[in-house]
């Protein structure tokens, strides 16, 4: 037996997925749009208040209703955890509610029981791209300071109700996507470019602060709570050894950095006062928000991790490439997935490497995967199939990078793939750009049975988990 990949016990091996790309809309139980539903052809598409009619996240993979097959599937394939979003939407239709709605706190309630009697633990994701739309148009996103009690009172509410059933918790997905897609993030309606800046950094700024208040609140209702952080990490490297080159990456990382040096350090680094400074960027900030900010730091930092990018002040060689949020410089040294995301497993180990050493708190791998075109064949059983040794190259390459990553030091708590079955993509809104491990028949034109198929990767991740990574 091979020894070499196993990971530390108690590793927390799972999946991820999120509510608008997986779960439908459906209206039964009473849930309100959210901003997902707002943006129909994905994250650069035109922001549709009121929602279309007809849209891929509509349905998705209905989710909502298949999740009982789904968990069982996610059992047989071993899974120790799970990391699920709660739709505040569905919870607060409006955000300003006065009650909650019970039937869809009793949906989660479910949900979450099977889980557990599945033997996976759930990691709850209180917001991911996804805000009760009643709050951009009658609040005007995240701007506004009345979001942080909004969101207090939502993260409390759910905090209580699974405090002896969830430990594992991360209070806004990819928080520094923001930069790049405004709406997605805080629900401002201009895109990156035209966007008013004070806004933008008061909505950040008010991000922060609900973040730290839910750690604060989380804390009080039960002291064992892990309450993390999460960004899109990508790290950024110098194009040449030209020291601008090496200045630029610097900067360019930078951008993320300020989100995690916020979260975990509790206070605005230096390199953001002075950007604030010489652009003229001014937003509100009062005294508590600043020791709020300082006292409740973050438990744990996760992030996902897709690509990296580079980074060169040379203009010749400046023809940046679309991933779809953000563009880069493209590495001559690596190849690129079918949505032109460059694949670097090395960049896990140093995105690891970089993190634990500049903060010391553990890490979570909660989003890796590769978003590819599946074909569905039979196999020599007759078994409907797909042979995708490319998603299987992918996850193992950076699963060995992730073992380097813990031999190196860093305290690696768990790492959860991007994803267990496949999901609307939040770039594009495409089912075509699939990710599961388990296929389901759906196409972009909203076609398809809806069935769901065990791929290749599915098996393969099976004997990963159980062998605890010495079969990776
Ligand atoms: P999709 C951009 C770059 C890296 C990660 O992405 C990103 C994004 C924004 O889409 O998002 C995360 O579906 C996000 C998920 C998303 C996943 O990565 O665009 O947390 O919601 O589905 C993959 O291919």
């Amino acid at each position: 037996k091979n020894n070499k990949y196993e990971f530390p016990k108690n590793f927390l091996w799972g999946g991820a997925l999120a509510a608008s790309q997986c779960e439908g809309f459906p209206t039964e139980d009473g849930g309100g749009y959210s901003t997902a539903d707002a943006l129909p052809k994905g994250v650069f598409g035109d922001i549709k208040i009121p929602p279309v009619k007809d849209y891929l996240k509509k349905e998705a993979i209905d989710f909502y209703h298949r999740y009982p097959e789904d968990i069982k599937m996610f059992g047989e394939l071993g899974l120790k955890m799970l990391r699920i979003s709660i739709s505040w939407a569905r919870i607060f239709p409006n955000g300003d509610d006065k009650e909650p709605n019970q039937a869809e706190l009793e949906h989660y309630d479910r949900l979450i029981q099977t889980l557990i009697d599945q033997g996976i633990e759930p990691m709850i994701t209180l917001e991911h791209f996804d805000f009760p739309l009643h709050l951009v148009t009658q609040y005007g996103g995240w701007k506004n300071r009345k979001l942080i009690k909004l969101y207090a009172r939502f993260v409390e509410l759910l905090f209580n109700r699974y405090k002896n059933k969830v430990r594992y918790w991360i209070t806004f997905n990819e928080i520094n996507v923001t930069l790049d897609a405004p709406f997605n993030g805080v629900g401002l309606m201009d895109d990156a470019k035209n966007v008013n800046k004070n806004d933008l950094y008061q909505a950040i700024h008010n991000q922060f602060v609900a973040s730290s208040l839910a750690v604060k609140i989380g804390h009080e209702i039960n002291p064992d709570f892990m309450i993390g952080c999460m960004v899109a990490n990508s790290p950024y490297y110098p194009l040449t050894p030209d020291p601008k080159d090496v200045l630029k990456a610097m900067e360019e990382d930078r951008r993320t950095y300020f989100f995690t040096d916020v979260q975990a350090r509790g206070t605005y680094p230096g390199y953001m006062k002075r950007y604030f400074d010489e652009n003229n960027i001014h937003f509100q900030t009062l005294p508590e928000d600043i020791d709020l900010l300082k006292k409740y730091t973050v438990d744990y930092i996760s992030f996902s991790y897709y690509m990296s990018y580079c980074a060169t002040t040379h203009e010749k060689n400046n023809k940046k490439i679309r991933g779809n949020i953000q563009s880069a410089v493209p590495n001559p040294y690596l190849e690129k997935s079918d949505w032109g995301w460059q694949i670097d497993p090395v960049g896990l180990r140093i995105a690891l490497n970089r993190y634990y050493y500049r903060y010391q708190k553990p890490l979570f791998v909660v989003e890796n995967g590769i978003g590819a075109h599946d074909k569905l064949v039979k196999d020599k059983n007759g078994n409907i199939t797909v042979n995708d040794s490319y998603r299987i190259e992918y996850l193992q390459a950076h699963l060995k990078q992730a073992w380097e990553a813990i031999r190196d030091g860093v305290d690696l708590l768990g790492y959860t793939c991007w994803t267990p079955i496949d999901i609307v993509s939040n770039g594009v809104a495409e089912m075509a750009k699939r990710y599961g491990l388990i296929y389901v028949d759906r196409n972009n034109d909203g076609t398809g049975s809806l069935s769901r198929y065990k791929k290749r990767s599915f098996f393969w991740y099976q004997k990963v988990i159980k062998s605890n990574g010495t079969e990776l």
